[in-house]
């Protein structure tokens, strides 16, 4: 009787032992908490139908910046950045001043922590076949952010957000068609060029170049390759002052950046940038406005740099399985003298 009683307390009590201690090793169980740095994915957040297990841990996202070479870039790291705190994301942030290798560096280093989530915004197009192969072998999706890449696969990246440089380009061009309307001819224009090889520097000349090439008048004097900074953009525009002088009716720069810094140099000359020579550049930053209301820029076609919500949309999409287009394109508009007074207010970089 003593044994059959016991057995009746002790046996629900085995089983109960038994159950429970299977569960605690169950593979889809809650880790008991992500250590901070190693992110390992292999345990895997608990099945998220099961209401009864722990909140799942923070999406951990790898984000390869390329560099702070221009208000656009500083105000687009400081947009993920916001992004990714009201989203409640962990956010790995890693610079890479201008180099490409240490592009390639950061994203070997997100790909050892098993991060959820890789995002870059390439400096160039070229060179990314090998490292996208190596994320796509881990298991780790990709989304390119800004600039574009020139890959054989594109299933190596699940989505490209970022603007249509092209059109920027185009935009500028229609701008100084209807600008030099009544000119006869010829007009001399120079080019500042963004960083050779990198998205916006190539589509941004393509989309200019085709649509003033529809008129003969205008000759492009010097196209230069600068890199996106003021301080260079103001080198630059002085040794082409120095060599063309007032044949330099129209400066086109890819970036405000640049375009402020010739400015300084036009001045120097003794020349009215916005009266003695036509100033179109892209970006639409608050100082880049500012001297467009002074009347010394002409038209600022705009390039959205606030691209951190729609990264952290396109994040939490994809973990939930969703699936993204292969291109989002980010809304900009032209800014010139008409607008500027209204517009610079707006401005949020
Ligand atoms: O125009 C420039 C920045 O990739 C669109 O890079 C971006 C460009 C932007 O340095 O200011």
């Amino acid at each position: 009787m003593y044994f059959r009683g016991k057995a009746l307390f002790w046996l629900p009590l085995c089983l109960l032992i038994v159950l429970f201690g299977c569960e605690s090793n169950h593979p889809d169980s809650a880790p008991a908490g992500v250590a901070r740095g190693e992110y390992d994915r292999d345990e895997g957040s608990p099945d998220s139908s099961d209401e009864s297990i722990a909140p799942q841990r923070p999406i951990v996202l790898g984000f390869s910046q390329l560099g702070t070479e221009s208000d656009w870039r500083n105000a687009n790291s400081l947009s993920v950045k916001e992004a990714a705190k009201e989203a409640g994301i962990e956010l790995l942030f890693e610079n890479a001043e201008q180099s490409q290798e240490k592009q390639f560096e950061a994203i070997r280093g997100f790909i050892d922590k098993k991060v959820d989530l890789i995002a870059v915004a390439p400096v160039v197009q070229s060179g990314w076949d090998d490292i996208l192969k190596e994320a796509q072998l881990a298991g780790i999706p990709v989304i390119i952010v800004d600039r574009a890449v020139d890959i054989l696969d594109a299933s190596q990246y699940v989505t490209l957000i970022g603007s249509d440089f092209y059109e920027e380009g185009r935009k500028a061009g229609k701008y100084l068609l209807d600008k030099m309307a009544n000119s006869p001819g010829p007009v001399g224009i120079v080019e500042l060029k963004g960083t050779a090889g990198s998205t916006p520097s190539i589509d941004r000349g393509r989309g200019f170049h085709d649509t003033i090439g529809e008129q003969s008048k205008f000759r492009v004097l010097k196209s230069e390759y600068v890199d996106f900074t003021h301080e260079r953009g103001r080198e630059v525009m002085r040794s082409l002052l120095q060599e063309l002088g007032e044949e330099i009716q129209v400066l086109y720069s890819h970036n405000d950046d640049m375009a402020l810094g010739a400015i300084e140099a036009i001045e120097e000359y003794g020349l009215r940038p916005g009266k003695d020579m036509i100033i179109i550049s892209v970006d639409g930053t608050r100082k880049a406005l500012e001297k467009m209301v002074q009347g010394k820029i002409n038209c600022v076609v705009e390039c959205n740099p606030l691209l951190g919500p729609n990264l952290m949309q396109a994040v939490n999409e994809l973990m939930e399985g969703r699936t993204l287009p292969k291109r989002i394109v980010t809304p900009e508009t032209v800014f010139t003298e008409v607008t500027a007074e209204r517009e610079v207010h707006n401005r949020k970089y």
